[in-house]
């Protein structure tokens, strides 16, 4: 296994288990050394809690890229998930252009959207920046919902596989080469993730956990990253990323105390035995 240097830019939750305090030690256990530029830090996530705190680091950035640049720092991978603020994407686009190695491989995990709405904290000027952000990506890996606002395609909650392709090839046109949309389900009780490349749809289903949990976006593209930075493809990344957050999920049902994230720490030796 190579050892490789992530960037990954997103926020700290505090408590919640989502962002940074997910992608750290999943990334951590598929052997990478992880560097984080933080987006913002919140006393929790925004999905169920309320009162929360939050913090916009958007003006430490510039100066935190300077120093990098200064020190000639650069990265295998760059993997970015919620940001702070639509100034911020700019920012970030400018870390994702210029902060990389030669072979750099850039994922955007455009978390802003699920279950048809925007998170509390985004409007459609925060949208309209994550499309320019994408068109800088080489792997997007957004939700159906993300997927309708960034393609301004109208959310539908059944849908068919032409709907599906028309989908991704209008998020295709932003400029990412390759999208891993997840949460496709053509079949109750089934659902699974289509990986988009050159064209062409691969689609690999996974039953459908009934009752979901908060956060497996983020469990889902940072164990993604992590199997793509051990030399698996896209497909094979795709489909270690899925059978992981369904055991985490699986690991988290029957608790109704733990509605706020997936206990993706039990089932870590699983997913470093996938990536090996
Ligand atoms: O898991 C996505 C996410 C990340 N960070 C924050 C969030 C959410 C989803 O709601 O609120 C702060």
């Amino acid at each position: 296994m190579s050892y490789k240097k992530i960037l990954t830019i997103q926020d700290i939750s505090c408590v919640g288990q989502c962002s940074l305090t997910v992608a750290l030690p999943i990334l951590s256990a598929c052997g990478m050394e992880t560097c984080i530029l933080p987006s913002a830090v919140l006393s929790t996530h925004t999905a169920g809690f309320s009162g929360f705190t939050f913090r916009d680091l958007t003006d430490d950035m510039p100066d935190i890229q300077k120093h990098w640049q200064k020190e000639n720092i650069r990265f295998s991978a760059i993997y970015t998930g919620y940001l702070g603020s639509t100034k911020q994407i700019d920012y970030v686009k400018d870390i994702l252009q210029t902060m990389g190695t030669e072979d750099c491989v850039r994922v955007v995990d455009p978390a802003m959207a699920d279950n048809g709405n925007l998170y509390p904290a985004f409007d459609m000027a925060y949208v309209e920046a994550m499309k320019v952000l994408c068109g800088a990506a080489d792997i997007l890996i957004p939700n159906i919902t993300e997927s309708c606002f960034l393609a301004d395609v109208p959310y539908q909650e059944t849908y068919d596989e032409n709907y599906i392709r028309g989908l991704l090839e209008k998020l295709a046109a932003l400029g990412a080469k390759t999208i891993v949309l997840t949460g496709v389900s053509y079949t109750p009780g089934k659902t699974g993730v289509v990986v988009y490349e050159n064209g062409e749809m691969a689609y690999y289903q996974h039953d459908k956990i009934s009752k979901g949990c908060h956060g497996t976006g983020d469990v889902y593209a940072s164990a993604f990253v992590g199997a793509l930075m051990n030399d698996k493809t896209v497909q094979e990344s795709a489909k270690i990323a899925a059978d992981y957050t369904v055991k985490c999920i699986e690991n988290t049902q029957g608790d109704s105390d733990h509605w706020y994230g997936a206990k993706f720490e039990t089932a870590l030796r699983d997913l470093i035995d996938m990536v090996q």
